[in-house]
């Protein structure tokens, strides 16, 4: 599913982050930098050890905000680093966070000339945010940042199975309506 907001392109696929082609990938680390399951672990894995030095130098990150590396051996040049809320109930301001991941991460892409971005579904593994939820506030938060600059070219999410994929096309579609 592809639309266009203030002529940016907005992609849903299905696939696996690693192997995009865009200037940065977004990962969905934990607030050490230092790696992990889920997407955290593939990304380390497909780009090599390269990106754990990087990051020993970041000093970690705080939840809501984005820190940047190169890709390694990954067709995308930079990793952005992001770290999502823990979900505990959605009375800890978990909302917020996870916008601000999205707009955090948008803005060390633009910071960077950055042009096109591929992210994933954040804190919907391992942190439990629910896929529903998670995916409104992510699609909201890319959609007023693309209203807001025009030096991103592509946004583009990609979901790791078909559950994701369609709880995204499903939150794109009504938000759309
Ligand atoms: N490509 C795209 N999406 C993926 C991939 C992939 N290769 N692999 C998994 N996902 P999670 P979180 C999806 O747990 O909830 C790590 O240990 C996955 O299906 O990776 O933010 C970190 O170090 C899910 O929809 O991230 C942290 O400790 C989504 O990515 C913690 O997990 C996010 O799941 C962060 O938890």
């Amino acid at each position: 599913m592809q639309i266009t907001i203030n002529q940016s392109l907005l992609t849903l696929l299905e696939g696996d982050i690693t192997e995009q082609d865009t200037d940065a990938i977004v990962n969905a680390a934990n607030k050490s930098l230092l790696g992990g399951g889920g997407v955290d672990g593939a990304i380390h894995r497909a780009g090599g050890p390269a990106i754990l030095e990087e990051c020993r130098k970041l000093g970690g990150c705080e939840t809501g905000d984005a820190k940047i590396t190169g890709g390694g051996n990954m067709k995308a040049a930079h990793v952005i680093h992001t770290v999502g809320p823990v979900y505990g109930g959605g009375h800890h301001d978990e909302a917020m966070k996870l916008a601000s991941c999205y707009r955090r991460s948008l803005e060390v892409a633009s910071e960077n000339g950055i042009r096109s971005i591929a992210f994933p579904s954040i804190s919907t593994g391992a942190y439990r945010y629910p896929i529903d939820e998670a995916a409104r506030m992510a699609l909201a938060a890319v959609i007023e940042y693309l209203n807001s600059h025009t030096d991103i070219t592509e946004v583009r999410f990609v979901l790791f199975g078909g559950n994701a994929f369609s709880a995204y096309c499903k939150a794109l579609r009504e938000m759309r309506e």
